[in-house]
């Protein structure tokens, strides 16, 4: 069976704060949230229309999307909840509604199958961090960080540390030039700086 690659998305600030009641720590960082639109959106090579990227989210992260930017347009959104127990099925208008699945296995299965169809192009796990954490515990392999450098308020971390330096427990970060040919784009690299807040859009891979 070929493994299906997810790749998370999140942005974090040092001490891996990802969230705070419910909801991004800070609020203003615009290009960052568009590049997070842009990635997630891009067909990678040889994936063609109608197929989309999925988006996996818990519930909790689906909740702290604003309800006229849900579902992620242009992505297949997939929700995961304790409480579906039945198998995910696609929506009868998945414009309007997300898939649903009880585990980020039942999640995984259901796109393994609609990517082996070409139904779908790339997986991206983007939150919170329980979801994270079960990713990370299924082998997922890629990490696009950005690094967000000033303290923000955070009750909600990320649940692997990737350093600030080159060498990450079993994680090496790769250079601008990967992560441009990976996304499909030129990611402006260095560190942005917006409203005041400065961050860097990273890419880390697993290496073991
Ligand atoms: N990854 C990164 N890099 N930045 C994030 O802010 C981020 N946020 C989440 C997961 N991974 C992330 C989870 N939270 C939207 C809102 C919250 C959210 C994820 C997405 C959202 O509304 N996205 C719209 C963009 C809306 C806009 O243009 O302002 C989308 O279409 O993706």
């Amino acid at each position: 069976m070929l493994p299906l690659e997810l790749t998370l998305v999140l942005a974090a600030t040092r001490d891996m704060g990802i969230g705070l009641n419910g909801a991004l720590p800070w609020t203003g960082l615009k290009k960052e949230m568009a590049y997070f639109a842009r990635v997630t959106k891009r067909l990678p090579p040889h994936v063609q229309p109608p197929a989309l990227n999925a988006v996996i989210m818990g519930r909790k992260t689906w909740d702290s999307i604003p309800p006229r930017f849900r579902p992620l347009k242009g992505r297949l959104n997939v929700v995961i909840s304790r409480s579906f127990a039945a198998p995910p099925t696609l929506p009868q208008n998945a414009d309007a509604e997300p898939v649903r699945a009880g585990s980020l296995e039942q999640a995984v299965e259901f796109l393994r199958a609609k990517s082996e169809r070409g139904e779908v192009g790339r997986v991206f796990v983007i939150g919170g961090a329980q979801i994270y954490d079960a990713a990370l515990k299924l082998g997922a392999g890629r990490v696009l960080l950005t690094r967000v450098m000033r303290e923000f308020e955070c009750d909600t971390h990320f649940g692997l540390r990737l350093g600030e330096g080159e060498a990450g427990d079993g994680w090496v970060k790769r250079d601008k030039g990967e992560l441009d040919a990976w996304t499909g784009e030129e990611v402006p690299g260095g560190v942005q700086v917006e409203g005041g807040t400065e961050y860097e859009f990273q890419m880390w891979e697993r290496v073991d």
